[in-house]
């Protein structure tokens, strides 16, 4: 069986399951709200489902219910590579199922068929200011796609149907996926390499492509391949996961949905941390260290300098993680087991600043969570293998999230789920509330 006639019976196996829930147990409760949650940015109120992957505040991430390190073990890796192929990972967040090799080539085949990007896109992009933002470019240039959506097409036909519309929003799911990684690639090289663009190649994986794509080095197809499935998801309460879920929820096309998810990725408390984090660390080596070497005394000095400015320290600290983000520790691997990365001057200083940092944000005593996320770690790895533009790599971020946000947008039309609309109330119904001592609920 294919990946979509896989995914069609589970999702048909799994709604009766959320159908029982609404129908019988749907006046159960499951959280309260406090004042605070309600000013502080809805912070852990439990009102979002997904079964793709699960944040435990101590444990980090789990894909499918497997670990990083266990979805790494599990996966086909890609031929001469011990890293899974971004393509069997797809067909793993979609279905729960770790597919066999035959049934991840089927998958790498199709991506060839739905990744082209059309001329138009290019044609656009390239009439941009030059210094717009890579992510305007990105964004901008998903949403002129959005005439080709299979799901506006079908919900436009007169014939739109709740029980068939999550194949169109699949439809769409993989051509954005599949697409993302080259119209990123022609951004790069548009913006950085003179417009010198590179032609696919048709014989490589997703990840080994894109590392063509942008002349990059026979490691970097792993870099590319380990970054995307790293920053695939993050269960769906973050801004970008979350954004797309609220979009499509009005029946908005996966285009339309990206794209805002994609805005949402490139603000400095999310995805642009880490251009932020690289910003920081290549400042503090040109303020702090001008002709000396880094020490931990110098980077208690610039870290206390910086939350003194009443700045954050860009990596570290987590809305929902209690502890250090795997993410960084399997990036971190990545650098300890490369030889010439682990020597590398600046995989040295981010990894002084991970013994100092936490004890510094500790002192500090604001955040309640004094450890790196996964920013903390990406942009080394990219600035070693000579991505140098950190203004990239929230793209490259966004080519990872929309694995995780299509494969959750698929899902949610799979078993229906409603247009989101929380209530809104008043500062003086809070004040009200706050001087009886709670909401009267009766
Ligand atoms: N440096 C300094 N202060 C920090 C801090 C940090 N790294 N992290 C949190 N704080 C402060 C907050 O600003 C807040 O201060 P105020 O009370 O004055 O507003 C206080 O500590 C409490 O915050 P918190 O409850 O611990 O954290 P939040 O859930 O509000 O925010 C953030 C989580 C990730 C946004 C926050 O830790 C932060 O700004 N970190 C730096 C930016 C960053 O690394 N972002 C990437 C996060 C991972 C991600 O989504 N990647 O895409």
């Amino acid at each position: 069986m294919g990946l979509k006639e896989t995914l069609s019976q589970k999702i048909m196996d799994f709604r009766p399951r959320t159908q029982k829930l609404v129908k019988e147990f749907g006046k159960i409760k499951i959280d309260e709200v406090t004042i605070d949650q309600c000013i502080g940015g809805a912070r852990d109120i439990r009102s979002l489902v997904t079964d793709i992957s699960y944040l435990d505040p101590q444990e980090g991430i789990r894909f499918r219910g497997k670990t990083i390190p266990e979805t790494f073990d599990a996966l086909p890796k890609a031929a001469g590579s011990n890293y899974p192929t971004v393509e069997s990972f797809w067909y793993f967040l979609l279905t729960g199922d770790v597919p066999t090799q035959a049934q991840t080539d089927e998958v790498v085949a199709e991506f060839k068929t739905r990744q082209v990007v059309p001329e138009y896109v290019f044609k656009a992009v390239r009439a941009m200011p030059a210094d717009s933002h890579p992510m305007v470019m990105l964004s901008a240039g998903l949403l002129l796609m959005q005439k080709d959506s299979k799901f506006a097409g079908f919900y436009n036909s007169g014939k739109f149907n709740k029980n068939t519309a999550w194949e169109y929003v699949y439809e769409d799911a993989t051509d954005i996926v599949a697409r993302l990684p080259i119209l990123s690639a022609f951004i790069y090289n548009l913006k950085y390499r003179g417009d010198k663009q590179i032609a696919i190649d048709p014989s490589l994986d997703m990840g080994a492509n894109f590392a063509h794509m942008i002349g990059q080095s026979e490691t970097y197809k792993d870099v590319a391949r380990m970054y995307f499935i790293l920053h695939s998801d993050h269960e769906s309460g973050n801004v970008s996961a979350h954004t797309t879920h609220l979009v499509h929820s009005a029946l908005s096309d996966p285009y339309y949905a990206y794209s805002a998810g994609l805005n949402g990725l490139a603000g400095p408390l999310h995805g642009l941390a880490n251009q932020e984090v690289l910003d920081w660390t290549i400042k503090f080596q040109e303020e702090y260290c001008a002709g000396v070497e880094p020490t931990k005394e110098l980077i208690t000095k610039a870290l206390w300098d910086t939350l003194n400015k009443g700045q954050v320290i860009p990596g570290y600290g987590h809305a929902v993680l209690r502890k250090t983000d795997p993410r960084y520790m399997a990036q971190r691997e990545f650098c300890i087991a490369t030889p010439g990365l682990n020597e590398d001057p600046l995989f040295k200083l981010v990894a002084m600043i991970f013994e100092v940092a936490p004890g510094v944000l500790t002192e500090h005593g604001k955040t309640k969570n004094p450890w790196p996320n996964v920013d903390a770690q990406s942009g080394v790895i990219q600035y070693y293998y000579g991505l140098k533009e950190y203004a990239f790599y929230t793209v490259l971020f966004g080519i990872g999230r929309a694995l995780g946000c299509m494969a959750n947008i698929t899902w949610d039309r799979g078993l229906g789920y409603a247009l989101e609309r929380p209530k809104s109330v008043t500062t003086a119904m809070l004040e009200k509330w706050a001087a009886e001592g709670g909401r009267n609920l009766a």
